[in-house]
């Protein structure tokens, strides 16, 4: 039996990490995560800088010493940053010579005859999405799209405009000028950051700040910058804690306005719901690829510190059989819970290693080597094979599976195939074959319902395979990650089921999700007349409706060359070399 988790609280007086072995590990991180970022421009231990909006000193990760190298704001050099890129952004290509354009779109066009009709409609779901959102919930955070109104929701503390955020990038590859400029004008005349309310980390990091730097990254806009290092600079209170592991929740208004009304300015907390006060996996370790672009565009390191130290903390973390479960105290360091998860509350987690080490031009080893220990132990403990042949990856609730894998959890066979190509060589086939095997199961997920959309979740127990068993596990809320490893396991294999797999969800999205005024989520796939739950989430125009659209495009739009998705989507570029002027 594992005797790692103590059921006692543990002794919360001695951060575990407070040892000089830690901090020296510590600094070697920071120097690498510096190099990483490029060359700082003076060393001057302790200095003072000058960041957006006010002065800043460069803060030493919690209870360590001052990091050595603070550097002087660089101006980001974005002519020679798209210079760097290797492909094209976009699949029409501003400047091309109509030669060559008809060149390209023949040989394009001759190789799938079918894709014209195919990439079209997902620019056509694209604009009735927006264009439903625009008339009826602009500046709302979600379209109501039965009752044709906008929600707020409690997640985003007071900001507001999640799906203009989260559509800019797609809007801008899509080629949707007038609908970019129109998502643009609202950022810049309507975005307010000066709000007070209580904020999920994880969400306004991937959707906001994920959704303003891919933004700024693909067309050099400066306010795209400016907003993203202004709410990156509001989510650093919620890392004072003894570990440096962030809480959950964080009150968005300044720190410095406390007052009878705003008492709980720049506080933060755990999520109630999360045992004892405890931060969850996928959510704190879901910050690195954001905060080290927020320290590349500012030159303040201060970001890239506060995400490499989660890394170290759980780098260094006994593991029970070399698992990471979805709970850690905050306070002490320690496991709290012992459910492990490939799905919510621990899926993104896996998935910003093996993106922090190609993000780093394959040059961040520790994320890498973490990420291939997880992925053994993952293999070990958790994948199995169902009586019928499907392969799955189990929950595991202290040391016993819980046969069932969340739609969540579909991503993985495309992480899995992103990472095989990076494996030795003895384990690529390997893992191109189990990558593959997961994108399979989860599209029996969606082929055994009646809807041809796949359930939240589904099971493999008492006969059942691939298909939900609770009436509360039957619902489809629009989640992109079915087609996200569609997406990956076409441009890795050019396999041409996923496309025609790909080309089964837009059929289904059409007849099933599409409403008068929008997209909206179902109650029930396992029936041809679901009712609907009146939501067009954020993440569907951000995430489900690119990769479809990048499924049916050419492999050098966005490629995985030059850019790696966050979490929500959001393309954010590989440091192939350091932008710094
Ligand atoms: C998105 O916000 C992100 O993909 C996140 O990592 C998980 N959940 C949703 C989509 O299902």
């Amino acid at each position: 039996r594992d005797t790692f988790f103590s059921r006692s609280p543990p002794a919360a007086a001695e951060p575990r990490h407070a040892s000089p072995v830690f901090f020296r590990r510590l600094r070697e991180k920071l120097r690498t995560v510096a190099r990483m970022a490029g060359p700082p421009a003076h060393t001057a231990p302790g200095s003072r800088q000058q960041v957006q909006g006010g002065e800043r000193r460069a803060e030493p990760a919690t209870g360590a010493p001052p990091a050595r190298e603070t550097r002087a704001p660089l101006r980001f050099d974005y002519e020679r940053f798209r210079r760097s890129l290797r492909h094209p952004v976009r699949f029409f290509r501003p400047g091309e010579d109509p030669e060559t354009r008809a060149r390209r779109m023949k040989i394009f066009f001759l190789r799938s005859p079918r894709l014209p009709s195919r990439l079209c409609p997902t620019l056509s779901m694209m604009k009735f999405a927006w264009d439903n959102y625009k008339q009826y919930a602009l500046g709302k955070n979600e379209l109501r799209p039965l009752t044709k109104n906008g929600h707020i929701g409690n997640m985003f503390g007071g900001l507001r405009g999640a799906t203009v955020v989260d559509a800019l990038d797609t809007l801008y590859i899509m080629e949707l000028e007038e609908e970019f400029q129109e998502a643009k004008k609202w950022v810049e005349k309507s975005f307010d950051l000066n709000v007070n309310g209580e904020a999920s980390l994880f969400e306004v990091n991937i959707r906001y700040i994920g959704g303003l730097l891919a933004a700024y990254y693909l067309t050099g806009e400066e306010v795209f910058k400016s907003k993203a290092l202004e709410l990156g600079e509001k989510l650093l209170p919620a890392f004072n804690t003894p570990t440096g592991i962030p809480r959950g929740v964080i009150n968005l208004g300044r720190q410095d306005t406390h007052s009878l009304f705003s008492p709980c300015s720049g506080m933060s907390w755990s999520w109630g719901w999360a045992s004892a006060g405890s931060s969850i996996l996928a959510e704190f370790g879901t910050l690195h690829l954001e905060f080290l672009h927020l320290s590349e565009l500012s030159g303040n390191p201060v970001f890239a510190e506060k995400a490499s130290t989660s890394q170290l903390v759980l780098n260094r973390v006994e593991k029970p059989q070399g698992l990471y479960p979805n709970f850690l105290s905050p306070v002490t360091g320690n496991w709290v819970q012992h459910h492990v998860s490939i799905g919510g509350l621990g899926d993104s987690f896996y998935e910003y290693l093996i993106k922090s080490w190609l993000m780093s031009d394959k040059k961040d080893s520790e994320a890498k080597k973490m990420y291939d220990d997880a992925l053994e132990a993952i293999e070990k403990h958790l994948v199995k094979k169902s009586a019928g042949g499907l392969t799955y990856i189990a929950e595991w609730r202290g040391g016993i599976l819980d046969h069932k894998m969340g739609h969540l959890a579909c991503f993985s066979g495309g992480m899995i195939a992103l990472g095989a190509e990076h494996a030795g060589q003895e384990r690529k086939q390997h893992y191109m074959d189990l990558a593959a095997e997961i994108t399979n199961t989860c599209h029996e997920s969606y082929a055994r319902s009646d809807t041809k959309l796949g359930p939240e979740a589904f099971r493999f127990d008492a006969g059942t395979e691939a298909m939900a068993t609770r009436l509360s596990e039957r619902y489809y809320i629009l989640r992109p990650e079915v087609v996200e490893s569609y997406m990956y396991m076409w441009r890795l294999t050019h396999d041409p089921k996923y496309r025609q797999w790909g080309w089964e969800v837009v059929k289904a999205l059409e007849k099933h999700c599409r409403v008068e005024a929008g997209f909206s989520g179902i109650r029930d796939v396992y029936t041809t007349t679901p009712t609907h739950d009146n939501m067009q989430q954020s993440f569907f125009l951000a995430e489900t409706l690119k990769y479809l659209y990048l499924l049916f495009c050419e492999d050098d739009v966005l490629s995985l060359d030059d850019w790696v998705f966050n979490t929500e989507a959001h393309p954010l570029p590989v440091n192939h070399t350091n932008f710094k002027a």
